[in-house]
């Protein structure tokens, strides 16, 4: 591995630790994994018709693009424990989500102002959330962390959608658009959903009560609906429930 790219690493990790420091908040987090991809992948443009037609293409953000960092931090697996219990969320899996968000905020500005350090250009994508629309089956946003993390080699889907990294996919996916000169990862050449994989597990359909998540598919309203319940009683939009106590929520299924 180059030295650019261990102290990249080494960089995020520090800044982890001393954002807990700074805001005396306990480390929810494990190692994280980067990755990259080639900003110049042909795929990037396929994103404008798998996840919206405003997609944006790395070049929209840094016009010199050569490489996306893509950056999955994984939850410790208390926080995954924590939420295993049928119905609402639990109290500190909502708060990890808030926790969370607002680190990565400046961990992304951080990185930026490290990478442009080592003299390489570096731009955090901005307003990427929901970008709702007329219907809420549209509601998508135009930087898809988890299309992007599949083209950084993160990792493969599961059915329950959710990018399953080396370290499974209790976690958040996070990017930056670079001039960094790295050749892209290698994706996974396993599947690493046991359902996708051979018809076995399924755990995360039993998992979701409100019956967003099917084996034939997902319905974005129903989670959405029960992701706002979470959000009225803990205050962050979320749920989680079809990606915790499964053989891919901290690991790549054997
Ligand atoms: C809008 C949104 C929501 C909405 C709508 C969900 C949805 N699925 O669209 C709501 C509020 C319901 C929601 C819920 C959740 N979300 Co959400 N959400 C987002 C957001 C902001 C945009 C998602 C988006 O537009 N996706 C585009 C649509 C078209 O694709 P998709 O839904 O991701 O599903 C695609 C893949 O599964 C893919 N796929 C499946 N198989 C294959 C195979 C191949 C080869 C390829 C190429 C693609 C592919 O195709 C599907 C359809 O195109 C992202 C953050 C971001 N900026 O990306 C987070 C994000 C997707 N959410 C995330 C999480 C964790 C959740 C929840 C678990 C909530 C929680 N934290 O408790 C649930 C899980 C719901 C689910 N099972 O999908 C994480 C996922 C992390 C991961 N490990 O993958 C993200 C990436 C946030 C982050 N920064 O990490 N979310």
């Amino acid at each position: 591995m180059s030295d650019l790219r261990k102290n990249i690493e080494l960089y995020l990790e520090d800044r982890i630790l001393l954002y807990c420091q700074e805001n005396m908040i306990p480390p929810l987090w494990e190692t994280p994994i980067i990755k990259y991809a080639d900003a110049h992948d042909p795929r990037f443009s396929d994103l404008k018709e798998i996840v919206t037609p405003k997609h944006l293409l790395p070049q929209d953000i840094l016009p010199n693009a050569k490489t996306v960092l893509s950056y999955f931090l994984p939850f410790q697996k208390m926080v995954a424990l924590s939420n295993l219990e049928p119905g609402a969320c639990s109290e500190l899996w909502a708060s990890a989500y808030n926790i969370t968000n607002l680190m990565a905020a400046k961990l992304n500005d951080d990185l930026a102002d490290f990478i442009s350090l080592q003299g390489y250009e570096a731009a955090v994508p901005q307003n990427i959330g929901m970008m709702g629309s007329d219907s809420p089956e549209h509601i998508r946003s135009r930087w898809s962390q988890r299309h992007v993390a599949f083209l950084a080699g993160h990792g493969t889907f599961g059915i329950n959608n959710m990018l399953i990294s080396d370290c499974g996919c209790v976690g958040r996916y996070y990017s930056i658009v670079t001039t960094l000169p790295f050749g892209a990862d290698p994706s996974p050449v396993q599947e690493r959903c046991l359902y996708k994989r051979n018809g076995s597990c399924g755990l995360c359909v039993k998992h979701c009560e409100a019956g967003a998540l099917t084996a034939e598919g997902f319905n974005r309203t129903i989670c959405m609906e029960t992701c706002a319940k979470n959000e009225a009683q803990f205050g962050a939009d979320v749920c989680g429930k079809c990606v915790v106590g499964l053989p891919c929520s901290f690991a790549v299924p054997k």
